[in-house]
């Protein structure tokens, strides 16, 4: 027997994680209260990014910790095929109360990849029991993110999560990206040009045909790849399109989802309605695992037929609608709506935006991007050596005491809402100190 001790690093694999520089070096997180995150060795850390995008109300909420204690007290796990129990269905009205109105059914998952990969079948599925079945084909975008499994990484257009995993799902194209910046950088809010690009979209429907697409599966923001807006007009003519030609639009709206850009939603914010939603991440403030799929009552109806008592869809995870993540995404919302995080986010937008923007000055930074609560801040790349300049100001700013993520050489922000002005002043002050001392 190999003899492994307790505090060993060697045998937990970390994902996307350069493990032998952080086992050189960790960084361990041992406890998190509100805004900030303790580490190992007792210092605090202020959180820029919401843990990885899904602490939306913030670290220890009482109301979370208590609902989480009390459901694992009462019921810990109910079958989740062929039995129910009341958490899940409530969480599912709750959902659907707040989400736009033309969505009225959840499928629950475990993690944004999850609901991406039941978006996609769902989709496919969907066009076959109307009898549409040559509808196979999936269009996703470059620099698109959409999880790890099989599916997400097919259509996602991120080429590292791609490149060493084989052939992946066949008869998948993409969109080109959005990200202009000889035409857009340094935008406020969303840029003025690339609605076009849309029209992408057109070309690739006379290449395949329209009766053999599917679904556009998109993230009306996308964040993964470094916070790329959709230039005005974009997400409107993409819903057009789809429209026109039969095909299903999904959002990707892992990382927008629950209050990220000031609405619940991002359908809300850019008033565009897509046929699928895919969530996860902040349904449960990313307490425990969860994510959700919301759909319209034509999708949900066209599998309503044939004899009540077979399954309709042959789809599901042992932990669907677990309990304990139902009694967690219950609570969430409800502290969401208890302490108005959306608004409050909305409210504070202007003020984030200005602390972002005042950093145009800063050394090696060649774009500055934001909208909502999140925020990028582009650097330069050291010439030859991707990625180095921006994790060394990762680095550095943890060293400084705030959290923030980076991707290739961009700095990408995305704070709990209920950060503090003086909070969002830190953040900026430590990032001017982290870009002057930078090489
Ligand atoms: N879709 C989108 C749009 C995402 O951002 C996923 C799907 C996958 O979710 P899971 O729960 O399977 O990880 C994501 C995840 C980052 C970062 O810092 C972003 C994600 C995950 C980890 C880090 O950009 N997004």
């Amino acid at each position: 027997m190999n003899m492994v001790k307790p505090n060993d690093l060697n045998a937990f694999w970390m994902p996307f994680t350069a493990n032998r520089q952080f086992k050189s070096a960790p960084r361990m997180f041992v406890a998190a209260d509100g805004m900030y995150y303790t580490t190992s060795e007792g210092r605090e850390v202020l959180d820029g990014t919401a843990g990885l995008w899904c602490c939306n109300a913030g670290h220890k909420r009482p109301r979370i910790v208590e609902a989480v204690q009390a459901q694992v007290a009462e019921l810990d796990y109910a079958p989740a095929f062929q039995m129910g129990h009341p958490k899940a269905f409530e969480l599912a009205n709750r959902l659907i109360g707040m989400a736009p109105d033309h969505l009225a059914h959840v499928f629950y998952t475990n993690s944004g990849s999850e609901s991406v990969e039941t978006s996609l079948k769902l989709a496919l599925a969907y066009h076959r029991a109307k009898g549409d079945g040559a509808r196979t084909r999936l269009i996703g975008r470059e620099r698109g993110y959409h999880g790890v499994n099989f599916g997400g990484i097919s259509v996602g257009g991120i080429v590292n999560n791609r490149k060493v995993f084989g052939s992946l799902l066949t008869g998948v194209d993409h969109l080109p990206h959005t990200h202009l910046p000889a035409q857009n950088a340094f935008t406020r809010g969303q840029p003025d040009h690339g609605a076009h690009l849309a029209d992408e979209l057109e070309r690739i429907v006379a290449l395949h045909g329209p009766e053999t697409i599917a679904a556009v599966i998109v993230e009306p923001v996308a964040g993964s790849t470094g916070v790329l807006l959709p230039p005005k007009g974009y997400l409107e003519r993409l819903r057009e399109l789809c429209t026109k030609h039969g095909i299903l639009l999904i959002f990707d709206e892992v990382i927008t989802g629950f209050g990220r850009l000031g609405s619940a939603f991002a359908a809300d914010h850019f008033d565009v309605k897509p046929d699928i939603m895919v969530t996860a991440k902040g349904l449960t403030n990313g307490v425990i695992p969860m994510g959700a799929v919301l759909v319209t009552p034509e999708i949900h109806d066209a599998f309503m037929h044939g004899p009540e008592n077979l399954i309709e869809l042959f789809h599901g995870y042992t932990y669907s609608g677990n309990p304990i993540a139902a009694a967690a995404g219950l609570a969430t919302l409800e502290t969401y709506r208890e302490e108005g995080l959306f608004e409050r986010a909305a409210e504070l937008a202007p003020y984030w935006e200005d602390m972002l923007h005042a950093l145009r000055d800063c050394r090696h930074v060649i774009d500055i991007r934001n909208i909502g609560l999140i925020g990028a801040i582009e650097l330069q790349p050291i010439a030859g050596q991707p990625t180095r300049r921006a994790f060394q100001a990762f680095l550095d700013a943890y060293d400084r005491g705030v959290l923030i993520r980076t991707t290739g050489d961009i700095i990408a922000l995305s704070p709990p809402l209920i950060i503090e002005k003086a909070q969002i002043d830190r953040i900026g002050e430590t990032l001017r100190e982290v870009l002057t001392a930078l090489e």
